[in-house]
């Protein structure tokens, strides 16, 4: 199968974990896609969806699936996102669609995150892919100094505007030694709005598609 064959495959595999009546989050992204196509095609009716970036929205609207804000739950029982890369323990870097802080928001509503992601996303370590960092965009020339003095290099994401109207700087040449430790640190820099490393809010369940099928990592 290829990767869009994959992504179908676990898109279709997150159905197990949503329950007729329910709100759930939905994360953003191409294999996000591939579930709200599934989830439209399955008659499973749920009370509605939180979402984490306008084209999710976009996508779920357009198949009738009621869009509900943030501020009109109190809490959701499951949050279906994709990932750029995942390791073994659920730490994932996210933020490849730009979509990074709607999805955290989301995210920490949810009682568990379940990451769905080709067989391609799952990593010994986190920071090959680069990792994407929403900022307000006065501190972009801060932020790259002091991404510099830990080996990283920053560049901005050219023409990307989040959702949120915030700049996206992506960080190469990082080693993520400890996700939980980096996420806590780079969080409290000033400028920073969110950092594309989802370990506080890391994944409970992973849905991997691979050749030989479905694989349930928790
Ligand atoms: C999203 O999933 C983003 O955080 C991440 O970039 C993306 C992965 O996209 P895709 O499923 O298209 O590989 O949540």
């Amino acid at each position: 199968m290829n990767q869009d064959q994959l992504k179908q495959l676990v898109g279709r595999a997150a159905l197990d974990y949503v329950r007729p009546g329910q709100v759930l989050g939905v994360g953003t992204g191409s294999t996000v896609d591939c579930f709200i196509d599934a989830l439209a095609a399955s008659g499973i009716t749920v009370a509605g969806a939180v979402s984490s970036s306008e084209r999710s929205t976009q996508r779920l609207v357009r198949h009738g699936i009621p869009v509900l804000d943030a501020s009109e739950v109190t809490g959701l029982t499951v949050y279906i996102d994709g990932a750029d890369e995942i390791d073994a323990n659920g730490f994932m870097i996210k933020g490849g669609g730009a979509a990074l802080t709607r999805e955290k928001i989301v995210a920490d509503l949810a009682e568990r995150f379940v990451c769905i992601a080709d067989e391609s996303k799952l990593v010994p370590a986190l920071g090959k892919f680069p990792l994407p960092v929403e900022i307000i965009p006065m501190a972009a020339a801060q932020l790259t100094r002091r991404f510099a003095a830990l080996g990283g290099t920053a560049t901005l994401r050219a023409g990307v505007v989040t959702d949120n109207g915030g700049h996206i700087l992506d960080v190469t040449g990082l080693v993520i030694t400890d996700p939980l430790a980096f996420e806590t640190e780079v969080n409290q820099w000033p400028g920073v709005v969110t950092v594309g490393v989802f370990a506080r809010h890391k994944a409970q369940v992973c849905l991997l598609g691979g050749a030989g099928g479905v694989k349930t990592l928790t």
